[in-house]
């Protein structure tokens, strides 16, 4: 973005025409960060609550005292008493994502809890298990594709997930320019099907026995050379045998997707010379999350379109991300199992759905202290109520967020970091799920206000007092960011990228197999047992699928909202009512209720009120929400007990609901 700054403030914040990315093309939320830095209610200095109040503390004092409370916990209940919570924005600049590990490993216990497990761990699960890696991600090459088939996903809203896109609609668009087809799957007509040529309904948690389906005919009417796939991947004959299980007729009532329709598909993606198909939240957040996400890369490599142009490729970042993962050894799975419900963990990270009750459940191990770094889970995690109470027992809790929100008013102290307009900026995480290989470094645009400090800075002081080293010296995240550049594959520096502030540009994604392939030779396991082994489960729910009688809810996101956190910004909240609940009008009918009305939803943990919006963009039996809402707050009614059960990924897509006049 270009920021226009007078007299130390940002006047005017607007697309850079010249970013080698962008393009110059951003959302609604780019210029809304300048309410965002100018919201009185955005927190500058420490804060410490108390009977009277919130009350200003100084930085050592509030440090010390996180440290000292962490520490004395510790001491007495063991390592794993304090648990931390990542949430999504700690990816989101250099400076947590290079000094959160320092953090994690000073703290030193195994109650680690992140979104992810509210998001992509699935599709991370099917990397590791199909690519020997975590960070094994491939995405959709959206610049040379001649079929990209979606499922579960809405760029237009959303911006591209696990597919960094810049531009979005001009680079989709550039599919059906160059004579390529989008083929969108989802339950409801999203904003993303507008631009695509065609759009299907599925039904929520259908994207597995879809899959198994379109599958069965890729290999039934010879769409899958064996030859040209044996060269690089173990395992075709298990999979051409479990596909040979799943006719389209047997998957047709399972995933609401009509038998010739599948057909259609599989023959239409079978022969495009080059084909994609993505998946991303609504694929991962169901109880086949794993399974299906495992089925779109099988898709993809069978028809030969891994890791090649126009297919599945891997990004090549400048900073090596693969490399730093396996240096802090995240690439795993199950290596140990949370202590109520027997979760496992992947990355290092337990599954965010049971936090509530390893903090409600006495007994050695018993969580008594938190630390959240940029996470408001009592929004954003399944049964969210139930998180804020057992919040309210913690005997400390810190919070390293610059609001005072539903999630951080439980705790006792909150170290505001400054904002993203106030401190360098470089991407480390998103490139290497990028489209095209970019990297950039941004100045600050604005002096930091006086007393403030850099995210790094709090989370190396509280790592620091932690491991009881010494304050200094410290190494900068430039210094680390540096050294990261140096040893990536580009050789760039901080002090070239500086050079080159609309950004560089590293071209297309290239065939990159044996590099990011972390398995014997760079083969691909396409059927791997933890997957396989639950293939008896996807078998018994496909065949006793029947038209669904009851309601289910799903999520939804729009594009003037950024999950939890962006709502005091005028510009994105002005205008209609965004927290609609979106029905079909026959739905709508069969209840006797009409469009504008006040409802009811209620699901078996909780209730909250909407206002109907009847539209046929909604699939028959499905209606929708948005999350983040803290007035129509969705995870109010998501069920912290149901998770898929390879990982205990939250399943917040899908909750039967009732709904009924207000
Ligand atoms: N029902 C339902 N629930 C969902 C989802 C869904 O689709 N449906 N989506 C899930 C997904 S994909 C995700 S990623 C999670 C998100 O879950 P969370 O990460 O827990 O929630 P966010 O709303 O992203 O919260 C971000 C917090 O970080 C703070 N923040 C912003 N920038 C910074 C910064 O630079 N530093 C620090 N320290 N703090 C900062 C904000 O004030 C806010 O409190 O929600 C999940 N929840
Ligand atoms: N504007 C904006 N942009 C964002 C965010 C934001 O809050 N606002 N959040 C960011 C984050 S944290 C993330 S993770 C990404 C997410 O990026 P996306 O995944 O692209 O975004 P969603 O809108 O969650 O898309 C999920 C889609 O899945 C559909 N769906 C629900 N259940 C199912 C199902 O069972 N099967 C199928 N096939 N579809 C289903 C929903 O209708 C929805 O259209 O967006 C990021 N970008
Ligand atoms: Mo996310």
């Amino acid at each position: 973005m270009l920021a226009t700054v007078e007299d130390g403030r940002v006047v005017d914040l607007r697309g850079d025409p010249d970013d080698v990315f962008s393009r110059g093309h951003i959302c609604p939320k780019g210029p809304a960060m300048r309410e965002v830095q100018e919201d009185p209610n955005r927190l500058r200095h420490p804060m410490r609550r108390t009977a009277g109040g919130w009350q200003r503390v100084g930085w050592d004092e509030a440090l010390d005292e996180a440290a000292r409370k962490l520490k004395e916990i510790q001491r007495r209940d063991g390592k794993d008493a304090a648990a931390i919570y990542l949430g999504n924005p700690t990816v989101h600049g250099h400076g947590a994502a290079l000094f959160l590990q320092p953090l994690l490993a000073a703290l030193g216990s195994k109650n680690r809890f992140d979104a992810n497990s509210m998001d992509a761990n699935p599709k991370l699960f099917a990397c590791l298990q199909m690519y020997g890696s975590l960070t094994a991600v491939a995405v959709p090459d959206v610049d040379r594709t001649d079929f990209l088939l979606m499922l579960g996903a809405n760029p237009a809203a959303s911006n591209g997930s696990l597919m960094t896109l810049g531009d979005v609609r001009g680079r989709l668009r550039g599919i059906r320019e160059r004579g390529g087809r989008i083929v969108v799957l989802d339950p409801r007509r999203t904003e993303t099907a507008a631009w695509a040529d065609e759009h299907h309904f599925i039904r929520p948690g259908g994207d597995a026995p879809f899959l198994l389906g379109l599958l069965h005919v890729l290999f039934a009417e010879g769409f899958v050379v064996d030859e040209r796939v044996a060269r690089i991947a173990d395992g075709l004959p298990s999979v051409r045998s479990l596909a040979e299980r799943f006719p389209p007729e047997r998957v047709a009532a399972a995933s609401g997707v009509p038998a010739e329709t599948i057909r259609k598909l599989a023959r239409a993606f079978g022969s495009a010379r080059t084909a994609v198909c993505y998946g991303r939240v609504g694929t991962c957040l169901n109880d086949f999350g794993c399974e299906a996400s495992w089925l779109i890369e099988v898709v993809n490599v069978v028809t030969g379109n891994f890791d090649r142009p126009g297919g599945a490729m891997f990004a090549s970042p400048a900073v090596d991300v693969s490399r730093l993962g396996r240096w802090l050894g995240l690439d795993g799975w199950n290596r140990r199992r949370s202590r109520v419900r027997g979760l496992p963990e992947i990355g290092g990270q337990l599954p965010t759905a049971t936090l509530a009750e390893e903090i409600e459940t006495p007994g050695a191990g018993q969580i008594r202290a938190l630390v959240t770094v940029a996470g408001n889970p009592v929004l954003s995690a399944p049964n969210g109520e139930r998180l804020a109470r057992a919040f309210a027992g913690l005997e400390y809790m810190v919070a390293v967020d610059f609001f005072i929100n539903e999630t951080t008013r439980q705790a006792h102290l909150i170290l505001p970091p400054r904002y993203a307009l106030e401190r360098p900026h470089a991407d480390v995480v998103f490139p290497f799920l990028a489209v095209r290989n970019v990297m950039k470094y941004s100045e600050p645009v604005v002096e930091p206000a006086p007393d403030t400090r850099d995210e790094w800075e709090i989370l190396d002081g509280l790592s620091r007092r932690l491991a009881g080293l010494p304050r200094w010296p410290r190494v900068t995240p430039e210094r680390v960011l540096d050294l990261a550049l140096r040893l990536g594959p580009y050789r760039l520096s901080v002090d070239e990228l500086r050079r080159n502030p609309h950004g560089i540009d590293l071209g297309p994604l290239r065939p990159s197999r044996r590099q990011r392939v972390a398995r014997p030779g760079g083969r691909v396991d396409l059927a791997p047992a933890a997957l396989m082994e639950q293939m008896a489960r996807v078998e018994r729910t496909v065949d006793s699928a029947r038209a669904a009688d009851g309601l289910v809810l799903i999520g939804r996101r729009q594009l003037r909202s950024n999950n939890s956190w962006m709502q005091n910004c005028h510009s994105l909240v002005k205008g209609p009512d965004q927290t609609r609940l979106l029905m079909h009008p026959g739905d709508a009918a069969r209840l006797g209720l009409v469009d504008g009305q006040e409802v009811r939803v209620t699901s078996r943990g909780g209730e909250v009120t909407s206002r109907l919006e009847a539209t046929d963009a909604m699939m028959p039996g499905v209606v929708s929400l948005p999350h983040g809402w803290s007035k129509v707050n969705v995870n109010a009614l998501t069920d912290d007990l149901r998770v898929e059960p390879v990982l205990g990924t939250a399943v917040l897509n899908g909750t039967p609901v009732t709904v009924s006049a207000r």
